[in-house]
Formats: structure tokens, sequence, C-alpha cells
């Protein structure tokens, strides 16, 4: 419901219109995008950089707030920085937005909280409609992230003349179905609670993915990280022949993001190296059953065919679904993890 609420507020599922608040700069002219934020906010900037730069063609540089707040990065004049923040009070990405703005960037917020400090700070508010986190680790905040900077994606990508309107239509009548494609994925349930027994008692788990899917295995491995305690650690697929390879036996669960987009190929031919050396896979993907390169895996959940566009907002769910499951069957407290704070202040 709340991934509905917040697409909503920017898009009008029966015209496919998006309306976003009036932005304070020329959007066809900017010259770079730079996107900041912390943990799970950090991974919706990541999606957003494939988004920005293959729908909107711009050029765009990501980073954590802890990192980025020190680099000294130099910024061209008049460039945007879009900072990500489920509680708009965590202070790394605050000192972030406050260098942006002494390299005289303009400023757009995405917050759930619209009297937050980095929203107070902000040339542009991008309210998200999450409603507050029960639990200290974000969830639902995610997917109304991506909800949100998908519809300022397709937004730019008109106003740099980057998609046409045939093309607009297409992928905001995409992102409309979203709602209803959430509520099928959440018919699966029962189908990844039973997959959390063959995890609960592993002591590493890994995550890959391709493209936007990427950014889902870390997520999927943080999730899993600060609410069950469990190792795990996300790969982008390409990257396993350069090191991780060597952690594949029967004992170590790789869970693979595979929606059929344009990585789909050679994510399966990852995935088929990692069989090869007795891995275990879970696919996760709307290719699976008899035809399916899935056949051979340990598991499969099948998720609902979908424009590759709104993938990411579509499988996060199954990511932070068997996360939560697996910590309920271990006994952890999902709504307050050891050690974690809800916004990091200092
Ligand atoms: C960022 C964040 C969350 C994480 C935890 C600590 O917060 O890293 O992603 O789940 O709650 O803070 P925010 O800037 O998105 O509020």
């Amino acid at each position: 419901a709340v991934i509905g609420d917040t697409l909503h507020s920017y898009l009008t599922p029966a015209t496919g219109e998006i309306v976003l608040p009036p932005m304070p700069f020329d959007v066809a002219a900017l010259p770079k995008i730079t996107i900041i934020a912390c943990g799970t906010s950090f991974y919706a900037a990541m999606v957003a950089k494939y988004w920005f730069e293959q729908v909107a063609r711009v050029s765009v540089e990501v980073d954590v707030a802890s990192e980025f707040r020190y680099r000294e990065a130099p910024m061209p004049e008049g460039g945007l920085g879009i900072f990500i923040s489920q509680s708009g009070e965590t202070a790394d990405t605050l000192a972030a937005l406050h260098y942006c703005r002494e390299q005289k960037q303009h400023i757009v917020a995405i917050v759930n909280v619209p009297e937050s400090s980095i929203a107070r700070e902000s040339d542009v508010v991008l309210q998200t409609l999450a409603g507050p986190e029960i639990g200290v680790a974000s969830t639902k905040a995610f997917t109304c992230q991506l909800a949100t900077l998908a519809c300022m994606v397709i937004s730019f990508a008109r106003a740099r003349g980057a998609i046409d309107e045939a093309e607009e239509d297409r992928l905001a009548f995409a992102l409309a179905h979203v709602p209803a494609m959430a509520a099928q994925v959440l018919n699966h349930d029962e189908a990844i609670r039973d997959l959390a027994h063959a995890i609960f008692e592993k002591r590493d788990v890994l995550y890959l993915g391709r493209g936007t899917g990427y950014p889902l295995a870390l997520e999927g491995a943080l999730k899993l990280k600060e609410i069950s305690y469990i190792h795990a650690e996300g790969y982008a697929s390409g990257e396993m022949k350069h090191g991780p390879i060597a952690l594949i036996d029967e004992e170590v669960p790789v869970i693979v993001i595979a929606p059929t987009d344009r990585w789909f190929d050679k994510t399966v031919s990852n995935m088929r190296e990692v069989m090869a050396r007795g891995g275990k896979v879970i696919f996760l993907s709307d290719v699976t059953g008899v035809d399916a390169v899935g056949e051979d895996a340990f598991a499969a959940i099948e998720l609902p065919s979908v424009d590759p566009f709104v993938a990411p907002l579509l499988y996060a769910i199954p990511v932070q679904l068997l996360a939560y499951h697996v910590a309920v069957l271990k006994g952890t407290d999902v709504d307050q993890p050891r050690n974690l704070a809800k916004s990091v202040t200092v």
C-alpha cells in the first residue's frame, strides 16, 4: 500500500502523467547528478544511477555519505545533489549536503519526514509516504524511495529529450502497475518462508546481481546481516570470478537476482559457474519452470514478468522477506536488532 501511496503522489495511474514539484533549475542543462545516502538508502541511490544514466542520459555519481563528506570532490557548478534518507536526520548525509551547497549544487531531498533537517536544507523535497518504519532496519522506505526516484527519472528523461512521449507512457504505465504486482509477489510469502529453513543455520550467504540487480543483492545481504546476524555479502555477479568464487561450496547458499533484463544472460552464466562448483543457487526470476534456466537451481521463486525498469521495486520484496523469515526462525529481534540505531545522528 505504501508503494501505491508514494507513487500516486507523483503519478496519475489512469493517465500515466507524472507531476513533480517544480525544479528551480533547468533539468535539460544539468551537467551532472550526484546521489548521496547511507545504508539501504544508498542502495536506492545505486539503482537510480543506472536509471538516470540509461533512461535520462545524464552522468551520475553515487557515494556513501560517510566517504563523500570527506572526499573534497570537485563538482561542476550548477549540478544536482540528491540526498536520500528515510529519517532525514542522518548526520553523514546532512554533512555531505552542506559540502554540496558549498560546491554550488542544487539540492533535492528524498525523505520520509518533510520537517527533518535534510528536508529543511534542500531546495526541493520529494516526500516518500512510507510512514514510520516499525523496525530499525529500513524496508518499505526503500521501495518508496525507488518509486519516487523512478518518477523523477521519467520526468527528467522527458525534460532532457532522452525519451519520446510513447516511451514515457510505457515506463509510467509499468510503474503504475507496480502496486498490483507487489501484491502478487507477497503471495509468495509461504514459499519464501520455506526457503528460510534452508538458510537460517548457515554461516555465510552470498547474493549476486547485475545492473539494477546488483544493488538489490547488496540490500538482500545487508538486511540478512542486520536482522538475522548471518554473514552475507552482495556482489556484482561479474565480480565472482575475481575472488568471491573461492568461497563457493555446498554449504553456501547463493541467491541470484535475475529479472529478464539486458543483463539476464550474463547473470545466468555467472550462476552456472557457481553451480558447477557445488553452490546451492536460489534463483529469483520471472523465468522459471520447464523452459527455464532455474531448473537446475536448488530453489526458485517465480516473480511476475514486468518491464525491467520497474523490476528493482519488486525484487526488493522477496530479498527483504527472506531476511525477515530467517530472523524469525533464528529468534532474533527483527524490529530492534542489536547495535543498530534508528537514525545515525552522530
Ligand atoms: C540510513 C540507515 C538505514 C539503516 C539503519 C541505519 O538511514 O543506514 O538504511 O537501515 O536504520 O540508518 P536513513 O538516512 O535512510 O534514515
